[in-house]
């Protein structure tokens, strides 16, 4: 009875445990929101995008050849593999409009709005 007992008391331990593991306060929803882009057709997606700076933005292209994600003032340019992902940070504040060093003009106009 005893050893029952003792076994009962651990359980309620545990849960207890876990119970403070899944607190609300505690769960990292203060981060930033992921944040990504799509390449379906040398179209990006969205076309405007907002960010935090310093933010790893990832980049998945769908497309059957590589692409690149190239800032105009060249703050960031990242070349994006057939049906691969990479990653752009935004190094600063602002908005870098960017295109495809690869296809430029072929691809729709798009920027980045990092705050
Ligand atoms: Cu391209």
């Amino acid at each position: 009875m005893r050893k029952l007992a003792m076994l009962a008391a651990g359980v309620v331990a545990a849960l207890g445990l876990s119970f403070v593991g899944v607190t609300p306060g505690e769960e990292p929803t203060a981060q930033a929101q992921a944040a990504a882009i799509t390449i379906n057709q040398f179209q990006y997606n969205p076309a405007e995008l907002a960010a935090k700076a310093g933010q790893a933005i990832t980049v998945t292209n769908n497309d059957d050849f590589p692409h690149t994600v190239t800032a105009k003032d060249k703050a960031f340019d990242v070349t994006v593999p057939a049906k691969g992902t990479a990653t752009v940070t935004v190094p600063k504040a602002g908005n870098f409009p960017y295109t495809c060093s690869m296809h430029p003009g072929q691809h729709n106009p798009a920027s980045i709005n990092a705050s």
